[in-house]
């Protein structure tokens, strides 16, 4: 099971402004299913809680800066996403919490699955024996 990793997105720079991309199965190694977006989040609001046996996400900080702790049941990591030509790859079954949003930050999600309100683990414990 791969463990969460950022990676560097594309970023095209020209005097007009900047410009990032991804294709699926190019910067992105899934199809792209769903993709939604976190904004407007209160200062100190903790979100996610909860982990997916199936549904490979990335997530991008396209404006402002969050934080997101993934857990695979051995190791957590503390990732600071804060560039909008940057994603952070989240495999399946990996325990996520984001926190720290910036004001105005926007999380992108983009994942490999459609929503699926059963395909969420959201009891550490039941995680942990998953
Ligand atoms: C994840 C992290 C990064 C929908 O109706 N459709 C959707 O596709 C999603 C993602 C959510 N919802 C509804 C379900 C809840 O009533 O939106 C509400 C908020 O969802 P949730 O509490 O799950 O949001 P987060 O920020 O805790 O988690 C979300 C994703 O659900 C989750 O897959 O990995 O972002």
């Amino acid at each position: 099971m791969t463990f969460p990793y950022l990676f560097e997105l594309p970023k095209i720079i020209d005097s007009r402004g900047n410009l990032s991309v991804v294709e699926n199965h190019k910067e992105i190694p899934f199809d792209i299913q769903r993709v939604f977006w976190i904004y407007d989040v209160p200062t100190n609001i903790l979100r996610g809680g909860h982990a997916h046996p199936n549904s490979e996400q990335i997530l991008i900080a396209v404006h402002g800066r969050f934080s997101v702790t993934v857990d695979n049941g051995k190791k957590h990591e503390t990732f600071m996403l804060d560039k909008p030509n940057q994603g952070l790859f989240i495999g399946n079954n990996i325990w996520r919490e984001m926190s720290d949003f910036s004001d105005g930050a926007v999380c992108l999600v983009l994942a490999s699955k459609p929503y699926d309100p059963t395909g969420y683990i959201r009891n550490y414990d039941d995680f942990l024996n998953s």
